[in-house]
């Protein structure tokens, strides 16, 4: 018979062995490479990314490639093309984490053109994690990023104009879908269009790690120094080698709040699939507030060890992007409320 003593023991000790069990006790084989990324335009970004992953590549790599292809795309609502604060300024948030757990992050940056790249500079050549403002811009003049002329896109300096005329500070949902005329019109939507400001991905290599990596200018009209979940670490991105990845997009206190992907991860960590796990974490933000929640989005996007992904989100309209070497697709993402605001 066992005595507390030895119970607690056993217990300590099987209970890491049960939580790994729970993930890989399963025959299904594991699909590697595999990339996923937040919104249909994530398709180009995964065939960006796939130019390393497809070549035995390290995820680390192809992450950042992925999320340099959107930054350095003109007029596309991410980078120094996306929709400027309300102070007239585009700050860009972005961070990257690898199968180490090393991480970089960049907050609130203001002219330099990849700010995951800062990131990556940050995480592989300073004790720390993140830098912001002014300070992270002084890092990268140092290490060889130039800084950008202070130019809006025709289309943010179009839609800030516009919302100018009433100066609301209003989040809305799903602004991610209303018309832009960004290069990246899918065909996936009704309209045919897409605008969106932040690009999240994570991958698995051929080697069976994992990294992630976002990039983002962030809610438009946000107050002048104001970071979303983007470049948090366990908010905006996190990646545990051992489990999965997740990213995240839409309003990004909501994300902070419950540390979005951190708690997607470890949803994964007791065995729920990334689909699952995404929901969970969905319900953790409605369950807060469900009025509230009503008048927002979230969307989670999640891919574990064995290379398998799925999204969840508070309302209809969020899509994600897949790139794997026997698909390449968008999915719409399950969601709580149709309130048709998409
Ligand atoms: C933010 N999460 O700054 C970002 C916004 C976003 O698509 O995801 N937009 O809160």
């Amino acid at each position: 018979m066992l005595n507390r003593r030895k119970f607690l023991q056993v217990s300590t000790l099987s209970a890491p062995l049960l939580s790994i069990k729970n993930i890989f006790n399963n025959t299904a084989a594991q699909t590697k490479p595999i990339v996923v990324s937040t919104w249909a335009d994530g398709i180009q970004v995964n065939n960006e990314a796939w130019k390393i992953l497809s070549t035995q590549g390290r995820a680390l790599d192809a992450v950042e490639k992925g999320a340099r292809y959107i930054e350095g795309t003109q007029n596309c609502c991410i980078g120094l093309g996306g929709y400027p604060d309300r102070d007239g300024v585009v700050t860009l948030d972005s961070c990257i984490m690898d199968e180490h757990a090393n991480c970089g992050s960049v907050g609130a940056i203001e002219q330099i053109k990849h700010p995951v790249s800062v990131a990556r500079k940050i995480m592989e050549t300073t004790p720390h994690i993140m830098l912001v403002g002014e300070g992270a811009q002084k890092f990268a003049l140092e290490n060889g990023f130039k800084k950008e002329p202070p130019v809006l896109s025709n289309d943010a300096k179009k839609a800030y104009h516009e919302w100018l005329k009433k100066s609301q500070y209003k989040p809305e949902i799903n602004i991610e879908n209303k018309k832009g005329n960004g290069p990246f019109a899918p065909n996936f939507f009704d309209d045919g269009s897409v605008n969106h400001d932040t690009m999240g991905l994570v991958a698995l290599d051929a080697s069976g790690n994992m990294s992630g990596a976002v990039t983002t200018s962030g809610m438009a009209y946000k107050i002048h120094g104001r970071v979303g979940d983007s470049p948090i670490i366990g908010a905006g991105l996190f990646v545990d080698n051992e489990v999965g990845a997740a990213t995240s997009s839409g309003m990004g206190e909501e994300v902070m709040r419950i540390c979005g992907t951190h708690l997607v991860v470890e949803y994964m960590r007791q065995g729920f699939s990334p689909e699952t796990a995404c929901r969970k974490a969905i319900e953790r933000i409605i369950n807060r507030d469900r009025e509230k929640a009503k008048t927002l989005q979230v969307g989670f996007l999640a891919l574990n060890k064995k290379g398998q992904y799925g999204a969840f989100a508070v309302q209809k309209g969020f899509v994600f992007s897949v790139k794997s070497n026997g698909e390449e697709k968008v999915y719409p993402s399950k969601y709580v409320f149709d309130l048709g605001a998409t």
